[in-house]
């Protein structure tokens, strides 16, 4: 482990106590080369089949003449989509992070930042969007699985390193979108490091539900999309009925389920949120 970082060696990955002890300090972990080339080009080719997720993609306008597409879905299902999540990489790693006990699907997104037209996300907390979903505890967090290349050109993942142990800051709208307390944030700039998290396809990051983020507008040429996964614990189980679902047993699936699964089209049960695609509705939206 260095710092935050850590490489993924197939066969031999186990969660160990300095990755528990540096997702605890930072409030994530990156790990180097996670999904292989190979996995990656089913997972994307999945992703941008037509008749898959890509049938319910909405826009997210950003309050500033730009937006991010996105689709999301409540539970993880049996094709590619669902068998990345549910992999012992994915899903196993997470809860151990999160510190062993059994946690469950709580909802997967892909957010495309197109060339040119990708939005921001203002800097916020998932916390600060899921408290309001009846969570009573800061117990969840998100695997961010990067499709494409991710560097500060178009629009990479930022966070404020350790500022998860802040807990929840107030989040309200700001500007069309809802987001962390700004002069909290900027509070926490002058004592968290301000880190880029630039990432290659195949990277993976797992961060803490009260980490504060934020990524900005695609100016580049080169899309940006990013696969998601967000975990809850079977003993943070809503108590409001809302958009996500409530504690769903999961079955997780051995590595090696991603490279043998075909199934690229069955979008049975996958609970897809579906709007109509008006731009300044969304942005509430988590
Ligand atoms: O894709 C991004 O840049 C950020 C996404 C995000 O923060 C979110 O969906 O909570």
């Amino acid at each position: 482990m260095q710092g935050a970082e850590v490489r993924y060696e197939a066969g031999k990955w186990q969660v160990t106590k300095a990755m528990k002890e540096a997702y605890n300090t930072h409030g994530y972990i990156i790990v180097r080369d996670m999904i292989s080339q190979e996995e990656l080009r089913k997972v994307r080719a999945a992703l941008e089949d037509p008749e898959g997720v890509q049938k319910y993609k909405f826009s997210r306008y950003d309050g500033n003449n730009r937006s991010n597409k996105m689709s999301l879905w409540n539970h993880p299902g049996h094709d590619i989509t669902g068998v990345l999540a549910r992999t012992q990489r994915i899903a196993g790693t997470m809860e151990q992070l999160m510190g062993g006990d059994e946690t469950y699907h709580y909802h997967t997104k892909l957010i495309m930042k197109e060339a040119h037209t990708g939005g921001t996300f203002v800097w916020h907390q998932d916390y600060g969007y899921w408290y309001n979903n009846g969570c009573l505890f800061p117990d969840m967090g998100s695997v961010f699985i990067p499709i494409d290349d991710a560097d500060k050109g178009n629009g990479c993942l930022q966070v404020l390193a350790g500022s998860h142990k802040m807990g929840r800051v107030d989040h309200g709208h700001i500007g069309e979108q809802f987001g962390a307390d700004l002069e909290r944030v900027e509070q926490a700039k002058k004592v968290c490091d301000h880190v880029y998290v630039e990432m290659k396809a195949g990277d993976v990051l797992f961060f803490h539900c009260n980490l504060l983020h934020t990524s900005d507008q695609n100016h580049s040429d080169r899309r940006r999309w990013v696969f998601i996964v967000a975990f809850n614990k079977r003993s943070n189980d809503p108590y409001l009925e809302h958009h996500h679902p409530r504690y769903t047993p999961m079955t997780k699936v051995d590595d090696s389920a991603l490279l043998e699964c075909d199934v690229v089209r069955d979008m049975e049960g996958k609970w897809f949120m579906v709007y109509e695609d008006d731009e300044h509705l969304h942005h509430n939206l988590h």
